[in-house]
């Protein structure tokens, strides 16, 4: 084997060695760890063999022999077309915008490998899924504006549920689909967390994704304010990458009864934004409350107040997305967000496929072609199967969207979390408690982090009996805030409702109901202005120390940032890789579901180097509750013993 690693060593292959060659090439010596690699991944699939993957319940468990092979499309031969990325490159971000803007067609977002999984997998997707149709997405849909591939709550979601390394996701995707502008999702000061977080970590993550692959930073903050977003832009005019900044849409502009959130609310954000700096205006509709007409009032008005290129996100869940997306297309914008079909609809955007052929022979045809997505939507059909235990239960578009405001990517964690807490039966009433404590709060746009305080609020409402039920919402919104304040001293409010009325999330607009904020603070301090400005910078360098000598081996500036970020998060995955190293090799039926005895799993260790893996037998527990699982590896017997837990 020593023999072997030198011939397989680049260095010698190129005919770079020297006399001191094997002295100072450590890793020819690395014999011992190779194979410990393999029993690492053996002692995880036994884990999951006998226990099953730690956040999918029994009942839910499937098997992994059910799949069909997903339909992975073929990739064109030949070079990968240009792309957006190429006229970036050339003509840095204000040359974007100025193309963007030039353009007749208008331009499409994919947004598959983020936000829709987010909205219907509980953002689970993993990163093998996402980089095997990589390729041919680069070629088959190369006119795309951009892949909103990062961030949100990918990042968080693939250390704590994937065993995975979002950076290697993004470095990787980067080089998969190089003609693509990669697009990521920033919560502003919240970077890709539920809280604010010094200036220098915020600083740091972006001049990391920068460097690690993100072209668009498409920024926003929870309540609007722009005085939380203005370090992000500034940070990222300063990479040379494309500052896309957002308004969180929401209310109803064609609505007059509606008056907090009117279409000169809309032009003085938008307005300001074009004055930050900002090289794209985005139009964030995170629950898809826009209508129709909506899109055509507020477009119009966007168009006559700034020159910015403006990109629109929605959600469908009310079924009107494609219709929005039409009038608001007739009215110019620039750009929207869609999904491939298979993935599209419901708490995810709008159909891509639906909308490429309803503007057939419009003169704002999108260039892109079904006959070319549709073999890219097939294969994501047959991957999100691996999923169903991550699916929300939602079967059909529903309208009352436009009451609850609850925003696409929380709806798909919302419920399985009142599932968790046994509350599902009692479903429609989360659903009004939280439109209730939107009320309650002075109306606020709901997104994370915001919408998590509501969601919280509302569940907490239900449990403590709080919520009472008036003639209509503005009865209800009285007798349940005079409820709060009688019973608050009693009350244990929910650490973010806390955080939120101190003023961690930073201020709403026109400020908070002072009476109710009095009441749940109860005297603690408050949070003035912006929530960063009072937090000292963190030492990254000596983060990233401790953490390397924690792990026992360097850790990167990336890995430091993630556990500035999310520090127990960051440590329980360091510890899992410790246990298992890198799981994100196996296929995702074995992930999730293990192997059944007599199963032969073919596993990429490296390039060149495969294990043959089966499943032979699984004992019964022994004495202290652990079963001895038996496999061959690579024709020879292996086991490891596992605790059942179960
Ligand atoms: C959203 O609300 O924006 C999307 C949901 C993100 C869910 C993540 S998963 C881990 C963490 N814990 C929660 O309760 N929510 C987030
Ligand atoms: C996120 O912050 O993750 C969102 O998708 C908000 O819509
Ligand atoms: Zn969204």
């Amino acid at each position: 084997p020593f023999l072997e690693n030198v011939l397989r060593h680049p260095a010698f292959q190129h005919g770079e060695t020297y006399t001191r060659f094997i002295d100072e090439t450590p890793e020819l010596f690395q014999l011992a760890p190779r194979r410990d690699r393999a029993s690492k991944l053996l002692q995880y699939l036994g884990d999951v063999i006998v226990n099953g993957h730690p956040t999918i319940k029994k009942q839910q468990r499937l098997k992994p022999t059910q799949f069909l092979e997903p339909r992975l499309p073929v990739t064109p031969s030949g070079p990968v077309p240009r792309g957006t990325a190429q006229i970036l490159a050339e003509k840095g971000p204000r040359g974007l915008a100025e193309w963007v803007l030039s353009q007749k067609k208008v331009l499409l977002t994919d947004t598959t490998m983020r936000d829709a999984h987010q909205s219907l997998l509980a953002t689970r997707m993993r990163t093998r899924d996402i980089l095997r149709v990589a390729p041919a997405t680069a070629h088959l849909a190369s006119d795309l504006f951009s892949l909103e591939s990062w961030g949100g709550a990918t990042f968080d979601t693939a250390y704590r549920f994937l065993n995975e390394d979002p950076w290697a996701r993004l470095r990787a995707l980067k080089a998969a689909a190089p003609n693509l502008l990669l697009q990521m999702l920033l919560r502003g000061a919240n970077a890709v967390g539920y809280t604010s977080y010094p200036d220098n970590v915020v600083e740091a993550f972006i001049d990391e994704a920068a460097e690690a692959g993100v072209d668009v930073f498409r920024i926003f903050d929870s309540l609007n304010d722009l005085g939380s977003m203005e370090v992000s832009i500034r940070r990222v005019l300063k990479t040379g990458k494309v500052a896309e900044v957002a308004i969180c849409y929401t209310g109803d502009v064609a609505n007059p009864k509606r008056n907090k959130y009117t279409l000169d609310y809309y032009a003085d954000l938008a307005k300001r934004i074009e004055d930050s700096g900002a090289h794209f205006l985005c139009i964030k509709d995170m629950a898809g409350l826009l209508r129709p007409r909506a899109a055509a009032m507020l477009m119009d008005k966007l168009r006559e107040v700034t020159r910015l290129p403006i990109h629109l996100h929605m959600h469908d869940t009310a079924g009107n997305g494609i219709a929005s997306y039409l009038e608001a297309i007739e009215h110019g914008v620039h750009i929207v967000d869609v999904a491939l079909g298979s993935m599209a609809g419901l708490t995810s955007q709008p159909s891509m496929n639906a909308l490429v052929s309803a503007l057939r022979g419009h003169p704002r045809e999108t260039g892109l072609a079904n006959a070319r997505l549709q073999p890219l939507a097939n294969y994501w059909e047959d991957v999100r199967e691996y999923y169903a235990p991550f699916e929300s239960g939602l079967k059909s578009t529903t309208s009352e969207v436009y009451y609850h405001e609850i925003p696409g990517g929380q709806y798909s964690n919302l419920r399985p979390q009142v599932a968790e807490m046994g509350l599902l039966g009692r479903w429609n009433d989360v659903k009004d408690a939280f439109a209730l404590v939107n009320a309650l709060v002075g109306d606020i746009p709901k997104v994370t982090p915001s919408s998590k305080m509501v969601g919280d609020f509302a569940i907490f409402l239900l449990k403590n009996d709080l919520a009472v039920r008036g003639v209509d919402m503005n009865d209800s919104t009285h007798l349940t805030h005079a409820k709060l304040i009688a019973e608050a001293p009693r009350l244990d409010f929910p650490s973010s409702v806390v955080g939120y009325f101190r003023g961690e999330l930073g201020q709403p607009p026109n400020g908070f109901p002072e009476d109710l904020r009095a009441a749940v603070l109860k005297g603690l301090p408050r949070v003035e202005g912006r929530p960063s400005a009072s937090m000292p910078p963190l030492d990254l360098d000596k983060l990233q120390q401790d953490l390397s000598q924690k792990a026992g081996h360097p850790l990167t500036r990336a890995d430091a940032i993630s556990s500035a970020l999310y520090p127990r998060v960051m440590a329980g995955f360091l510890d899992d890789q410790a246990k298992y190293e890198d799981v994100s090799i196996l296929d995702t039926p074995n992930y999730f579901y293990g192997m059944e005895v007599g199963q032969e799993i073919w596993v990429d260790l490296e390039p060149g180097k495969t294990l043959v893996i089966s499943l032979t037998a699984v004992g019964e527990p022994d004495d202290d509750g652990c079963r001895t699982v038996y496999f061959a590896l690579n024709g020879h017997n292996r086991s490891v013993l596992v605790r059942d837990r179960s």
